[in-house]
């Protein structure tokens, strides 16, 4: 770490832009006399009750903390734009992509998945990478991973899944066995623990690394004809990574790395940008896909659907304050905008649920109306519940009414697609379905030998603490993706082939 770059020099930074010393004053806004002593009965007495100023400080330090994130609790934020380089109108009336050369202001948070928020950064773990776009027609986030799939395919499995990363129930240690207990008896999850395991497992910070929405979503033009759609955002830093050592050394020696180099690069002004694509596929192409193209574990072929340019999102502005505008930012996969909808993707509409859910547990109700999260425009009959900043003055709070409340926007109807659906309502298990062929792929093209040979021993390195018969079940599932794979982790565990026989 160097030992004065610009995060190490905030506060000399802000003694240079506070021109004077302002006095103190109590939450509304009083000043005080005395920051210094408490005031007692006599030299040696107690405290009486009457120092307004010493209840209030302790009564909100003990309110300081709010939850922290369920999941991605630890994180770095970041603001700049989204500018249109690439005309999409054809697939999109959404405004953000009206016109090239078009800003958008935005909000992105980086993050680690399953560690609290004082974990390290340079853990192997997928990396959070979700984007604010402040547009005309409302906030539309793209919350998305630094991986264009995910573990499973089904949202029921995912608190189970996320549990098997967090600590024994027991113990409160992190636990050998859950997590490959999980993953072998779930093998939709092979494809990602293959991504995750080879050297994209641990990027080199948050600007070394590319960004996918990763689910399918819709794009609806003027005329009310849509596509479905994948986000992708590629660095322009270029993808680097860190190796298992040199990440290990920095987990004890700066496990804010990702943090502070995001910080740094901004205030130097080297500002991160990443570039952003869509892939589409028609109804039609989507109807004769060989694999179900709502299926998080698969990726889309970029030669069948090409990267489609749009735009860049470059960062160039540092949080003024972290806990207002990055603890407190809410991301959720339900805002979206006109022209942008979700697709049948069960995980997608899984989580249309989640987040705003978890932000009225963590920030409250009117989590919204926070300077952070709130939208240019809200007009609705949502009243009151605490903390309610913005609370529509005297508009009318009941719909309909004759008193100019707001109304259905007629401009953005035929935006809403009309799609059937249909089908035998039941509960579908999706753990059969093709679990392993692009993992094949991934592991045969587009690994070279030398990132075989890492991602082996990345595994073995892991799946060596697992109890014996959840190794056996790694290795039969493994040998599905490739058989020699499934042999090398074997021989690397130090396996038998006769205790392979028997699975
Ligand atoms: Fe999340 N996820 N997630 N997730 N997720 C959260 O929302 C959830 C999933 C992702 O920087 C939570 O505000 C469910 C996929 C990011 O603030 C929570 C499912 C992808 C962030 C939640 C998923 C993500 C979250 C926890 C399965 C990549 C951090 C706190 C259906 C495409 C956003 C919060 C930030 C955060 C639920 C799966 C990305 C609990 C139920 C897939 C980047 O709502």
């Amino acid at each position: 770490m160097a030992s004065r770059d610009p995060a190490a020099n905030q506060l000399i930074k802000y003694k240079e832009t506070a021109k004077n010393t302002l006095s103190a004053t109590t939450a509304h806004g009083t000043p005080i006399t005395d920051k210094d002593a408490t005031l007692t009965a006599g030299l040696r007495g107690p405290i009486l009750l009457q120092d307004v100023p010493l209840i209030e400080e302790i009564a909100h330090f003990d309110r300081e903390r709010i939850p922290e994130r369920v999941v991605h609790a630890k994180g770095a934020g970041a603001f700049g734009y989204f500018e249109v380089t690439h005309d999409i109108t054809k697939y999109s009336a959404a405004k953000v992509f009206s016109q090239i050369g078009k800003k958008t202001p935005i909000a992105v948070r980086f993050s680690t998945v399953g560690g609290e928020s004082g974990s390290a950064d340079t853990v192997r773990d997928p990396r959070g990478f979700a984007v604010k776009f402040y547009t005309e027609d409302g906030v539309w986030d793209l919350v998305g991973n630094n991986t264009p799939i995910f573990f499973i395919r089904d949202p029921v499995l995912f608190p189970s899944f996320i549990h098997t990363q967090k600590r024994n129930p027991q113990t409160h240690l992190k636990d050998p066995d859950m997590f490959w207990d999980f993953i072998t008896l779930r093998p939709e999850s092979t494809h990602q623990v293959m991504f995750l395991f080879s050297d994209r497992g641990i990027p080199d910070g948050y600007r070394h690394m590319n960004g996918y929405g990763s689910h399918t979503f819709k794009l609806v033009n003027a005329e009310g004809q849509w596509v479905y759609c994948k986000f992708h955002y590629k660095t322009n830093q270029g993808i680097k990574n860190l190796d298992v050592k040199k990440a290990g050394e920095l987990s004890g020696s700066d496990p804010d790395y990702s943090i502070r180099d995001l910080y740094n690069a901004i205030a130097r002004g080297d500002y991160p940008s990443w570039t952003f694509y869509i892939q589409v596929m028609t109804n039609e192409q989507a109807i004769k896909c060989p694999f179900n193209p709502f299926d998080l574990t698969k990726v889309w072929s970029h030669s069948e659907y090409p990267l489609i340019p749009v735009g860049k999102l470059v960062l160039n502005k540092n949080p003024q304050n972290y806990f207002a505008e990055v603890e407190q930012v809410a991301f959720s996969p339900a805002h979206m905008v006109p022209g942008i909808e979700p697709s049948p993707d069960k995980m997608l509409i899984g989580r249309l649920f989640s987040y705003g859910d978890t932000h009225r547990h963590r920030l409250g109700a009117n989590y919204l109306q926070l300077p952070v999260n709130c939208p240019f425009r809200t007009a609705n009959y949502q009243r009151d519940g605490q903390q309610a900043i913005h609370n529509q003055g005297g508009a009318p709070n009941y719909h309909p009414n004759s008193f100019g409340g707001p109304t259905n926007s007629a401009e953005t109807k035929i935006l809403s697609t009309v799609f059937s659906v249909g089908g035998d309502a039941k509960r579908y298990d999706t753990g059969d379905e093709d679990n392993f062929s692009q993992a094949s792929t991934f592991y045969r093209k587009t690994l070279t030998k030398e990132q075989q040979d890492r991602l082996v021993s990345n595994i073995v390195g892991n799946l060596k603490d697992a109890a014996d018969f959840i190794q056996l079940r790694a290795v039969k599932n493994f040998s599905q993706v490739d058989a020699s794979l499934g042999e090398r982790i074997a021989e690397g565990l130090k396996i038998q082939k006769k205790n392979q026989a028997s699975l």
